[in-house]
């Protein structure tokens, strides 16, 4: 199995968490996001959007990494990641959704601004991380009430749902922008939880 992606990428963190969460060792394959590698017509051969990660299992190609992650879940052994129960699994799929539709996209705009654009020797626009604040909030704070006494998103155990939440919140720290996280005791009791895995640890670590 191999795995085409940047250490720093978020999507590609989620597939990497994954795999260190079913002890899966894999081939990767460094794709420099930062020199263009993405955009260059042997990489869009394999992922037409040019972004990463790509999986590459026996020859089975799959970009994605919301489809990589369950794939990956469904393949190998190890410690299931998906609820077997239908609801738990709907709950799951709904968690993956908010992150997809909500958290992420706001998150992002933080992230960008100010810590990816200082990183490019540019200005960050604070204008732009405030509407990324005011986009974030409501979507923590449905996190906040969803987890209050709850230890994971989906209430049977840790699932796929929470690791993709994982490498935005790591980035929004970064980003200087943990007191959004810190502020909600059940959100920073959960990121404390899941952040202290030892496949998160292993990924970004
Ligand atoms: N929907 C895609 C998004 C992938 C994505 O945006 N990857 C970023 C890194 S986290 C990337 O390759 N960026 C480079 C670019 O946009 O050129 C997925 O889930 O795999």
């Amino acid at each position: 199995m191999k795995v085409y992606s940047h250490p720093g990428s978020t999507c590609g963190r989620k597939v990497m968490t994954v795999l260190a969460e079913k002890g899966h060792e894999v081939e990767f394959e460094l794709v420099d996001i930062m020199k263009g590698a993405q955009k260059k017509p042997e990489f869009l051969a394999l992922q037409p959007f040019g972004v990463v990660p790509v999986l590459d299992d026996d020859g089975f190609v799959l970009y994605e990494s919301r489809a990589i992650i369950r794939y990956l879940d469904q393949k190998l052994p190890g410690v299931a990641l998906t609820p077997s129960d239908a609801k738990d699994r709907a709950r799951m799929e709904q968690w993956f959704s908010v992150e997809q539709s909500y958290v992420s996209p706001a998150a992002m705009k933080i992230i960008m601004q100010a810590l990816f654009a200082p990183m490019q020797g540019r200005e960050p626009d604070q204008s732009l991380i405030e509407a990324g604040k005011a986009d974030l909030t409501r979507g923590l704070d449905v996190l906040e009430k969803a987890l209050n006494g709850q230890e994971y998103l989906v209430a049977s155990g840790f699932s796929l749902a929470d690791i993709t939440y994982m490498p935005y919140f790591a980035y929004l720290f970064a980003a200087n922008a943990g007191d959004l996280i810190t502020a909600r005791p059940n959100v920073s009791a959960w990121w404390s939880r899941i952040s202290a895995r030892p496949s998160w640890k292993k990924v970004a670590g």
